[in-house]
């Protein structure tokens, strides 16, 4: 008898019980599976099946590619085809492999040899992290459920959970991310084994932003994380980690261990994102986890965006197949050199002019500092008027909150995209606008 290369499991996770019914409905399109046929066969093969365009009526012959780095990228009549047509919905084939090495290669993830159906860690291409969450809220969500997270949080994760009719149970937050014990606490009103009565009201999903967090700049330590994973495993929860800053985290490694390295069970939802290291406009992110929840992924990018840009995962498939892991790694440096010294600059800017008026603590990763303007309960009108008039601009803060009405002392900063000299303007505009305030 031949044995299963797969790993066998402890614990078995039942994926069908975080599936809502709109996900567990959906089937796959009879087209799309005929489509993806059609793609793996020989080219003898005569399909009259597709309703794919014919891509010699399409304008665009050729396109050339040049990086800062000197590399030429030249897409032929050929690829100019393929890159311009329809493409399979989990991405196309090469940049899957790709960035799943790459994955197995940071993370580790010990669900890489389980078997399929019971956590094996698989992956696909979305257009950017944001459809990756927001689906993967659409999956998971449903009416009258609830769903943990700490707060304040990126306003686009809010924005695509508020629709689902949810609740959703704040854990409190410190320059460290979330904390352990305040999950705990939230959770104290439920025993853990009601986590498999189907009726009972229990929370299934954990959402938190690990790295640089947006908009608190904060990044949780590794001790944190294995608290967290141990809470999540035993209230059975699945932990949806956000992590498009991973790649900004300016401390030399090693780094904290990322909740899919910790994930023994299958129960971490991960996405990445090559928005703040490659380009946000290409809209490529990945969506890394279980293979039985990303299939139900991969079933709602068939009827809905169908696929991200052929002609986009072309591009940035043929700059990683020049650069090698070691030139992205090399290319991710730079950038990390790059956010690093600009943080510095709105931190030596910070401490120039907004000394005694803001608290803040210093970002480890990401884009953003949190400043909490000392004396003013609500920054909302501040901003909204007056720095305008001023002409300085930041994002205040109860666009980070659940509730965006109640008053909040903060705003923030994001260092990513002005110089260094127009931060030091920024922020004394800042300290301007405040003493003018108190
Ligand atoms: N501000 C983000 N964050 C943002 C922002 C943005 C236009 C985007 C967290 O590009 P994606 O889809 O990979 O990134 C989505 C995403 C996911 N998760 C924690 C993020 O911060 C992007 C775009 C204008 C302003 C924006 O302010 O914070």
């Amino acid at each position: 008898m031949s044995q299963k290369p797969w790993k066998s499991r402890p614990d078995i996770m039942n994926y069908s019980r975080f599936i809502n019914a709109v996900s567990a409905a959906r089937r796959v399109s009879p087209i799309r599976a005929l489509t993806e046929l059609q793609q793996k066969a020989p080219p003898t093969l005569i399909s009259l099946a597709g309703g794919m365009p014919n891509p010699n009526m399409f304008p665009f012959e050729t396109a050339s590619f040049t990086t800062k780095d000197g590399l030429n990228i030249t897409f032929g009549t050929d690829t100019m085809k393929r890159a311009l047509q329809y493409s399979a919905s989990a991405g196309i084939p090469e940049l899957i492999s790709w960035m799943k090495d790459l994955q197995k290669s940071l993370h580790h993830p010990p669900t890489v040899n389980y078997d399929p159906e019971q956590g094996q860690m698989d992956l696909c291409v979305t257009s950017g992290s944001q459809e990756g969450l927001s689906k993967v809220f659409e999956m998971l969500l449903s009416p009258g459920d609830s769903i943990l997270l700490d707060t304040p949080t990126y306003p686009g994760t809010l924005t695509a959970i508020n629709p689902l009719g949810c609740k959703i149970l704040s854990v409190s937050s410190d320059q460290h991310g979330m904390i352990p014990q305040s999950l705990s606490d939230v959770l104290s009103k439920w025993k853990p084994e009601e986590a498999k009565n189907p009726d009972s009201d229990i929370p299934r999903v954990l959402y938190t932003i690990p790295n640089g967090g947006n908009p608190t700049g904060a990044s949780m330590t590794a001790d944190r994380k294995r608290e967290v994973y141990q809470i999540a495993r035993k209230y059975d929860l699945l932990i949806i980690e956000d992590d498009p800053y991973y790649f900004l985290q300016f401390e030399k490694q090693p780094w904290a261990p990322s909740f899919l390295s910790l994930d023994v069970d299958g129960r971490v939802l991960r996405t990445d994102s090559f928005s703040k290291i490659l380009s946000s406009g290409l809209r490529i992110g990945f969506l890394t986890g279980p293979k039985p929840l990303i299939d139900r992924i991969i079933l709602h990018i068939q009827c809905s965006t169908m696929h991200t840009s052929t002609f986009t995962q072309l591009m940035v498939m043929q700059l990683l197949q020049h650069w090698g892991k070691n030139g992205f790694l090399k290319h991710v440096d730079s950038v990390v050199e790059f956010y690093s010294k600009q943080r510095d600059a709105m931190l030596s800017s910070a401490e120039r002019w907004l000394k005694d008026e803001v608290d803040w603590h210093v970002p480890s990763a990401g884009m953003f500092f949190w400043m909490k303007l000392k004396g003013i309960p609500d920054t909302f009108q501040l901003i909204s008027k007056k720095a305008l008039q001023k002409e300085v601009l930041f994002v205040p803060g109860q666009a980070f909150m659940i509730d965006g009405s109640a008053p909040c002392p903060y705003v923030r900063a994001a260092f990513s995209l002005s110089t260094p000299e127009q931060i030091d303007q920024g922020l004394q505009r800042l300290s301007a606008l405040i003493k003018e305030a108190v």
